[in-house]
């Protein structure tokens, strides 16, 4: 048996904070949050805005609890839910132990007022140029640079969150910055999110993928009921829409929109809880839910 004082020495050195990673629409902030994690937590897709919440993902080691927390791409407020939107990405700015300024290198500029956002910040910074896989390494000294001298980074690295690229020894760098801690959460937790929760963001992913236009941004996904049986989960589920055409167009001729959404994402859906699963989906108008506070509040996007 080790003596009692190194044993409360490594108590002592246990490190744990929030480590959260903020930039623009499609920067790779999911990806980034998924690799790091080593799950599937957020869901990913070629379009902008997919990301809604601020989702939690967390690393546990002996040595430290990394909690990540992947954020909505900043945006300028259109609706009701994209006030929602921000004020996620403000307060991942405001409780953070580490902040992550995630930036595409092939869509890098950023806006005076991004800058004066992040300014608000306490906490060591790091910089992480993304899509390294796309351009030059030229290019991507270009980038450091600038970027570098308008945002003060502590620390800088250039990473494909797709391809793995330096993932690796970003996690061991994200690690050093964690302040002294115990640990925020039970050391088995990976998230702070549950089952129906994925689910949604399943069904949500496949109406990313396979529409178009304002589809997916007029969309919300609701599992309305859970049952665990014991050999099958029956998960209920509507699809929003807020308006009687874009009910049409999800459902698609002879049901076949709606038909396919439910196929792709029970496949998923049972990768993700280890058992068959029953779903089944239904569309819902509710006009304007994006405007309406009462609806955003009761589906969890205002405090
Ligand atoms: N080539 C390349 N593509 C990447 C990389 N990282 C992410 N992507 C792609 O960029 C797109 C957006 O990735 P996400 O991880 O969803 O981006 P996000 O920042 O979470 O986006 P929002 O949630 O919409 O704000 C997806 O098509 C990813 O596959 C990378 O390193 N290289
Ligand atoms: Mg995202």
């Amino acid at each position: 048996m080790p003596p009692a004082a190194s044993w409360q020495t490594n108590i002592n050195m246990h490190k744990a904070g929030y480590v959260n990673i903020i930039g623009k629409p499609n920067a790779g902030k999911s990806t980034l949050s998924n690799i790091l994690v080593g799950e599937q937590l957020s869901i990913i897709t070629p379009k902008a805005s997919t990301t809604r919440h601020r989702i939690l993902g967390i690393v546990n080691t002996d040595q430290y609890q990394m909690v990540l927390s992947d954020t909505p791409g900043i945006i300028e407020p259109a609706y009701k839910l994209h006030e929602s939107m921000m004020n996620a990405v403000k307060d991942s700015i405001e409780d953070a132990d580490v902040l992550i300024v995630l930036v595409d290198v092939t869509n890098r500029e950023l806006k005076e007022e991004h800058i004066q956002l992040l300014s608000k910040s306490k906490c060591p910074l790091m910089l992480i140029i993304n899509k390294i896989d796309l351009v030059s390494q030229a290019e991507v000294l270009v980038a450091i640079k600038e970027l570098s001298e308008r945002l003060h980074p502590a620390e800088v690295f250039a990473i494909s969150a797709l391809n793995g690229i330096n993932a690796q020894g970003l996690l061991e760098s994200i690690a050093r910055y964690l302040p002294e801690h115990e640990p925020y959460y039970p050391k088995d937790q990976l998230t702070d999110r549950n089952t129906r929760f994925f689910v949604s963001e399943i069904i949500r992913e496949k109406i990313f993928r396979l529409y178009e236009k304002e589809i997916p941004y007029s969309t919300e996904v609701i599992v309305h009921d859970y049952k665990e049986e014991q050999n099958i989960d029956k998960i209920y589920a509507y699809i929003i829409v807020e308006r009687d055409s874009q009910k049409g167009i999800i459902v698609g001729r002879n049901g076949e929109g709606i038909k396919r959404i439910g196929v792709e994402a029970r496949k998923d859906i049972e990768a993700f809880v280890q058992k068959k699963v029953f779903l089944d989906l239904r569309v819902k108008v509710e006009e304007n839910w994006r405007k309406n506070e009462q609806k955003l509040k009761h589906w969890g996007y205002l405090e």
